[in-house]
Order: C-alpha cells, then structure tokens, then sequence
C-alpha cells in the first residue's frame, strides 16, 4: 500500500489532514487518488446512465489507468532477470595496513547491503535456469558513500575490451530477425562471434562447466573479476581481486534437470532465495580477498589488467575479510531490485580502479544506462539507492527531483550560503592513486594480452572426470543447437588449443568424422600450467544437505511415524522436508490422521528437490503405478543421480521406474521402522552419485 502522508511536514496541515483521513468502513484506511482525494467508488466507472458512454470527467479512472499505463520501465539490457535481497556485511579484522576504506577499519563493524543475483542474456520474465553466467552485485551502504562491487559468478570475462561488449550482447541475445531464442546461448549468432574471438574461449570453458547451472542462488560463488586497488592511508596501493564465497558450498544441477526445472518452476533460484530468508535461514558469504604488489603482477606470464585471466588461489591464496548475511526480502520488488542502480564507478575513498580496458569501459556504462532506465539524473534519490551517510552537492532540479533544497546557493565557492553550505574536502575526499601513464593514443592491446588458450586449458584440466564429462556433454549440446556446421567446427578448431582430448570428444558428440584445424593462436598456448581444484566445484564440496531440499513422496495408508522419523533426520541437518501426495489435500495415514501436503504430485517434480524419498504405501501404491508422474517422479530422480529413500511397499514403483535391484547403489537407501532414515541422509549428503553418471548418459 502506498501512503505519503509523511510528506507533510507542516503539523498544521497534517493536524487536519488527519481529521479528513478518518478511517473507511471496516478499520481500514481510506483509498485516496495520488493527490489524496478519498474514493468513493473502485469498482464502476462514471457513466452517462448506467449503460451509458464513460464520463471523460472521470479523473480517477483517468488516473489509475494512466498510472497503470506507465508502470513499466525499460528493462536492464542485460542482467535484466534478477532477485535482491537486503542484509549486512561484517568485517572480520581491520585492514588498516592496506587500504583505509572507512567500513574495513574496525573488526566487526557492520555495513548495510543490498545484493542482487542475476542472469544476464534473458529478459526480466525469462526462466531462472538458463545456462548462463549470473550477475553477483552488492551496494555497501558505507558512511563515506555507497560502494558497489558489480561481479558474476565466474572469475573471468568473455572479452578484454569494452568495446566488444554490444557485439558480445547482440550475439547472444534473441536474434534480430525472428526474436529467438530467449535467454540461451546455444543458438548460431553467439557461437559465431565466440568462434571469432578467441580471447573469449576461457570463459567458454566456464560457462560450459556445471557452474553456469546452479542449484541456488545461496550456492553460488562470486567475482569482481577486474583487478582494483587498495589504497591505505600513507597512499600505499596494493592490488586487489575480490572473491565470494558461499557458506552452503558451491552446487549445481544437472543439465536436464535444469531443462525441466524450467518448465516446472520458472522462478527456481527466486523462489528459492526468497523462502530461505523468509524461513530465517539466512544465506551467507564470505569475501575475499588476494593482494598482491606491482612485482608480483609483473611476475605473472598473464597480465592482470586482463579479465581474461585469473590468479589462481594456489599462487595468491585468499584472506577472508568478512562474511554477508542477507537478513530481509524486499518489500516491494520494483522499488528496490528493479530500480537499484549498481554502478562499477561507485567506489569510496580507500578502493581505486585499475586499467583494465573492460573495467573503463563499465566506469562509463553503468551510469549511462540509469539515465534511460530510471528517467533522469536524481535516480540517487530513490530510496535503494541513497546513501546512508550525509548527501550534499550543489547540483540542482532534473526530472523527479525529490529533495528540496533551501537557500539562494546553488555554486561553489560561495560566500552568500553561510557556514552550512559543503566545501571539499582534501583530507578525507576521493583520491585517485597517482598511477603513472605516460603512452601514446593508439588502439592496440597488449603483448601481454595474446595468450587466449593456456587458462582455459587449466580450468579443463582442473576438473574431475565428471566435470570434464559435463563439459563435454555441455558444448556437445550448444553446438548441436548451432545450425551453421562450419561454426560448430571452428569452436572444435579454437578447443584443439585448449586440450587435444576436449577437442577429440566434442567432435565425437557432433558426429564430426574429422578433426578441424586449429586457427592460428596469437600467443602459443602452454599445457603445462598446474591443475587448480580450487577451480572445480566437486573437489570443493562439502558433505552436507544444509540449506537443502528433501521431497517426500506419501500416499494414503502411509506410516505417519515414518514419516515424522524422515522429517527429523532431514531437519536435524538444516534441510527441510516437503511433502507430495497425489491430491494437495494430503494423505489419509494408516493411524488414520491426515497428513498435508505442500505439494500435488503434478506440480511437485522430483527435479524440485536435491533428494527425495517415497513412502508408498500398500494401499497408494497401484493408484501410483498408473500415474505418469509418480514413475517419472523416480526416474528423473535416479537419472538425476540422487539419493532415493524408500519404503519397501514402493518397490513397484522404483521397478517401474527401471530402477531394477541389481543395478542400485549407495545412493538407493530402503527406509523402514526399523531406521533407514539415518542412512539415507548420509548418503544424500554426497548430493549426487555421480558413479552412476555413465549408467544413464551417453558421455562421449
Ligand atoms: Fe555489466 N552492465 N557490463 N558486467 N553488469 C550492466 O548496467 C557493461 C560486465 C554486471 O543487478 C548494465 O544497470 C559493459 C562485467 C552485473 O543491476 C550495463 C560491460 C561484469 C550487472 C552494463 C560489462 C558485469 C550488470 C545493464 C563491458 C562482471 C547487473 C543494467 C565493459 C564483473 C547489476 C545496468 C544489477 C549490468 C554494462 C561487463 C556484471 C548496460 C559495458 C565484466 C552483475 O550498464
């Protein structure tokens, strides 16, 4: 509900406002046109006679249906689809010796936030669960200015140069003639341009590994990707990357579970995001950070203004600064996700940019793009977007502007405003770090820029056998999306650089009976750079169901203490428990109470859920075995690799499946009065049997 009636600050006028603005029928407050005149009538129109023409008079039909009319703005042109909550950043220890960033002075002091997780390629209404990198982007509210660090969650950029950016955009977007495909890449446009830009190969590798399909917004990892500057208070710069790292551990779907997700539940990660924090279960990330000196940057082979390229943690380890906590769901997600204007250029005293030619390009961009988005130039205005700390400049009027400033002055220096008008001030205002340059104007990248291929080589040869086979499976599917098959082969010509056994297998998924050349390469790639497992998000994850969810398939004639023993052991570790049942009314248990559920089979998909049981009973179970639903409910689940309780009256039904008792696993836990529960949860906190990956999928 909208009411301004702060914005009456004379308490003349608000003492009678306040006598008018009696309360309507029932208790509740008055509905009022904007300008605050009561309705009388919501639901007619004026009308000359009851079956009469519409009264042009009628200004508050004329007012809402104008307002209604205007309701949308342009979307973002990219990361348009996004999901914000609010929460605060802590800072673990004073990182006074590197940078005297106001906000990372004091252990434990707390900074205000607002995040916002994005895809980027979609537009506002797409689906949460395209393959695609996702926008990472926080405001730290700090007292001195709003910071914003604007990142994704890959470490590394499809290009080096801003300049590309439009070309990068255009290609992967909906193509121009016939307006698809939405939000997907695998399509020819974008695989054309990456073909012909082989700097853009490495985050290829990323965007083609499991991290392009999260299983949540709470576990994905994130990146400021360009290198910036800490500056502490003697003027000592040091260089600095940012990393976030979530508590829940990084994870993943798999790729036709995010086919399908995208059909049962278009607004996955949002739902997601949203139920945890409304639920208290508050997601949380730590930052980090890697310093480094000018020697060290000098040192590497790469270069480190390149976003191409990262550091890996191996050589420059991360020191944790702190941790964020997002703590309150919008109140209204257009005031504050939609119009929250991030901004790369919004940068405090003690954090400096560097020369990274993609990070210049952003300083322009973002700015930019908030004039069309938000309509003028006092979007800072807008509550998202204000500082917390004291505002004042002598900039004046523009569209919508919502302050109203006092006094003559309007320019600096003045003598007429009196002590109270802002001055600069050298002491404590931004400085920019006296980075030498001194080149000629040329439109030329770097030497040090050239080498395109022996990143994306690590990364590959950084992953496990599993994920190595994802990302095989991944390009395999993306170029057979691609119509044009000398497209298709020039990417298997720029992979021949990466890894000669990539190449060799994507070529055997698109059928192709010969090798492509390899294109010439810039700079020769090396193979020989050490494997990261930080880079690989299995080596990395942690045995844990937290913040997981559990999908309990019941029918009538169910065992109610069952039930609750399942519900308990799922609980007792962070997850939680959602029922399914064939009707949404529940199940008749064998005690006879009635059991609820929070699922109807049909909208209630095993792809939901990161493990599932089923807790068929005699009773339910032939209803079940002619259920199309129920069978595929068990099959996605065991194609999907996951971990499977069940009661043994639901045996029928995993045989149905094809889920036949000689090939199971670990991974298929009988649960009975006499315990299995216990089992089941230590086998679900593997999240996935990925050995039974090659019993279901063809790898090439
Ligand atoms: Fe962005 N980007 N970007 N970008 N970007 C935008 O700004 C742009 C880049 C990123 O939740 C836009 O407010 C250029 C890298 C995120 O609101 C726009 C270049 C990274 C978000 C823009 C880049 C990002 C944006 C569109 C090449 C990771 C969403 C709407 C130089 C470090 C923030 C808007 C949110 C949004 C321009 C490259 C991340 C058009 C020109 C690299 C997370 O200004």
């Amino acid at each position: 509900m909208h009411d301004d009636r702060s914005s009456l600050q004379d308490p003349d006028l608000r003492g009678h406002g306040g006598e008018l603005h009696e309360r309507a029928g029932g208790g509740h407050p008055r509905l009022t046109t904007n300008q605050g005149i009561p309705i009388s009538d919501n639901q007619n129109s004026l009308r000359n006679g009851v079956r009469g023409p519409t009264l042009l008079e009628d200004f508050v039909l004329r007012e809402k249906i104008m307002h209604f009319d205007h309701e949308r703005i342009p979307e973002r042109i990219v990361h348009a689809r996004g999901s914000g909550a609010h929460g605060y950043f802590e800072l673990y220890e004073s990182l006074a010796e590197y940078t005297h960033a106001d906000f990372l002075q004091r252990a434990g002091e707390k900074t205000r936030v607002f995040a916002r997780f994005s895809t980027v390629a979609g537009g506002a209404g797409s689906v949460d669960l395209p393959r695609d990198v996702r926008g990472f982007a926080v405001k730290f509210y700090t007292q001195e200015g709003n910071w914003d660090l604007v990142g994704n969650n890959i470490p590394v950029f499809f290009i080096q140069d801003a300049i590309k950016f439009p070309d990068l955009i255009h290609s992967v977007k909906m193509e121009p003639d016939r307006g698809f495909p939405q939000a997907a890449s695998a399509h020819d446009t974008f695989w054309d341009f990456v073909s012909l830009m082989p700097e853009s190969i490495h985050m290829i590798m990323w965007a083609m590994s499991d991290r392009a399909i999260p299983r949540s917004l709470r576990m994905i990892e994130g990146f400021g990707i360009h290198t910036f500057r800490f500056v502490n208070a003697e003027g000592q710069a040091t260089f600095v990357k940012f990393h976030w790292r979530p508590k829940l551990g990084m994870q993943s779907v798999v790729w036709d579970e995010a086919l399908k997700i995208s059909g049962a539940d278009p607004d996955y990660h949002r739902r997601d995001l949203w139920d945890a924090i409304e639920s208290g279960d508050f997601p949380e990330w730590e930052l980090g950070v890697q310093l480094f000196d000018q020697a060290t940057a000098d040192a590497f082979e790469f270069d480190v203004l390149d976003s191409t390229k990262i550091i890996p943690e191996e050589v420059v380890p991360l020191k944790m600064i702190g941790k964020m906590v997002l703590d309150r769901n919008p109140d209204n997600f257009f005031a504050e996700t939609e119009q929250v204007a991030y901004c790369p250029a919004n940068i405090v005293p003690g954090i400096d940019f560097s020369d990274d030619p993609l990070l210049q390009g952003r300083l322009f961009s973002y700015l930019d793009t908030q004039l069309k988005r938000l309509g003028g130039p006092n979007f800072h205005q807008i509550p998202i977007n204000r500082p917390v700390c004291p505002m004042r400049n002598f900039q004046r009027d523009g569209h919508m502007q919502m302050s109203v400033p006092k006094g003559r002055v309007a320019y600096e220096p003045n003598s007429l405003g009196g002590g109270d008008t802002p001055r600069e001030c050298p002491e404590r205002g931004f400085t920019t770090f006296p980075r030498q340059n001194d080149g000629q104007a040329v439109r030329l990248r770097a030497e040090s820029f050239a080498d395109h291929y022996s990143q994306a080589g690590q990364f590959f040869r950084s992953q496990t056998e599993t994920e190595q086979n994802h990302m095989v499976l991944a390009l395999s599917f993306e170029l057979s999306k691609v119509e044009t098959p000398y497209i298709r082969e020039r990417i298997v010509g720029h992979l021949r650089h990466v890894d000669e056994t990539l190449a060799r297998r994507v070529a055997n998924g698109l059928g192709l009976e010969t090798l492509p050349d390899a294109p010439p390469a810039a700079a020769q790639p090396r193979h020989d750079l050490p494997p990261s497992p930080a880079l690989s998000i299995i080596q990395k994850a942690p045995k844990t169901i937290q913040g997981r969810m559990v999908g309990c398939l019941i029918t009538d004639g169910v065992d109610a203490a069952l039930v609750d023993q399942v519900k308990q052991a799922v609980t007792a570790e962070g997850a939680k428990l959602k029922l399914i049942a064939p009707k949404v009314g529940g199940a008749k248990a064998a005690d006879g109470s009635r059991i609820m559920a929070d699922f109807q089979l049909a909208g209630g998909p095993s792809v939901l859920f990161d493990a599932v049981v089923i807790l068929a009973a005699e009773q339910g179970i032939a209803d079940l075995l002619l259920e199309q639903a129920a069978v595929a409910f068990t099959h996605d689940a065991w194609q999907h690799l996951k971990v499977i309780g069940f009661s043994q009256p639901a045996e029928p039904l995993l045989e149905a499946a094809g889920i036949k008792p000689a090939m199971r696993d670990d991974g298929v836990v009988q649960i009975g009065p006499n315990g299995g529960a216990d089992r089941f949860v230590a086998a679900a906190k593997n999240q996935r049997i990925w050995a039974r990956e090659p019993k279901v999928r063809l790898i090439p």
